[in-house]
C-alpha cells in the first residue's frame, strides 16, 4: 500500500506516524507513505497556497494550481485507486469504508486547511471525500492520520496473529470483550476465574457471549 498525504501543515504528521505499528510497518517495506508539503507547489513568490473567497466571506480557500499541480504530478507517476478529499461534509468514515479501501493499493488523501478548497478541486480531482465524524476539526490532518492508521493495520503482514485485526472491536459489528493481565488478584478485584481455567472452549464462548453484552449494552445500534 502507498499513501501519498498532501498537505500545507507536514510538520504535523511528524509524531503519529513516525512511531509504533506505523513505522514497522514502512520499515518492513509493506507500506509507503509519503508527505507532500502544498507549499512546495506554489507559483506565487510567497508561496501562497490560499486566496480570498469570490464574492467575499468565509475565510481563506485552498486554490486548485497548487492542489492540482501536486496531484498531476502523482498521477504521472503511478495511478491511483482513490483521490481521498478529508471533509467535514464527506462520508461518514467507519470500519466497513476502511475494509473496502485496504483491498486497494494506491491513495491520495487530500487534506483541506482554512475555510476549505476551491469547489473545482472537489469536481475534477477528487474520487472521494471522507468526514471522520459529525465536529470540525481545524483542518483534514488529523482525519487523515486516522484514516492513515486504520488502513495500515489492514494490510495483510503488518499486524502480527496476536494484534489481528480481526479481533478488534468493529470487526464483526461486536465490540471486544473485557482484557485483564497480571496479578488475578488486585486489592480483591479480581480477574473471572474463567480466565485463568486453561479451558480454551470456555473461554472462547465467555468472550463471545461478553462481546455480545459490551455491544448491547454500549452500542445496540451495531447489532440491528
Ligand atoms: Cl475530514 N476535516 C475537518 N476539518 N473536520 C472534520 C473532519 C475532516 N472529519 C470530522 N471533522
Amino acid at each position: 500500500m502507498r499513501i501519498d498525504i498532501i498537505t500545507c501543515l507536514p510538520d504535523l504528521f511528524e509524531g503519529p506516524l513516525t512511531q509504533s505499528i506505523v513505522k514497522r510497518s514502512i520499515s518492513k517495506g509493506l507500506v509507503e507513505l509519503k508527505i507532500h508539503n502544498l507549499r512546495d507547489y506554489s507559483s506565487n513568490k510567497h508561496l501562497n497556497v490560499d486566496d480570498y473567497a469570490f464574492g467575499g466571506g468565509a475565510g481563506m480557500v485552498l486554490m486548485i494550481e497548487p492542489i492540482d499541480k501536486c496531484i498531476s504530478k502523482l498521477k504521472a507517476e503511478r495511478e491511483y485507486d482513490e483521490i481521498i478529499y478529508l471533509t467535514p461534509d464527506g462520508e461518514t468514515y467507519n470500519q466497513g469504508i476502511a475494509n473496502q479501501l485496504s483491498l486497494k493499493k494506491n491513495f491520495i488523501l487530500l487534506c483541506g486547511h482554512y475555510k476549505g478548497v476551491d469547489q473545482r478541486v472537489r469536481d475534477h480531482l477528487i474520487t472521494k471525500e471522507v468526514s471522520i465524524g459529525d465536529y470540525v476539526l481545524s483542518g483534514g490532518e488529523l482525519a487523515a492520520m486516522v484514516l492513515t492508521d486504520s488502513l495500515i493495520r489492514l494490510v495483510p503482514g503488518v499486524l502480527n496473529d496476536e494484534t489481528s485485526a480481526l479481533s478488534d472491536s468493529f470487526q464483526d459489528n461486536l465490540l471486544a470483550p473485557p482484557v485483564y493481565t497480571r496479578p488475578s488478584d488486585y486489592k480483591g478485584w479480581k480477574v473471572p476465574e474463567v480466565l485463568t481455567s486453561g479451558h480454551e472452549a470456555n473461554i472462547d464462548s465467555w468472550r463471545q457471549e461478553q462481546a455480545l453484552k459490551q455491544t448491547k449494552e454500549r452500542r445496540p445500534d451495531l447489532l440491528q
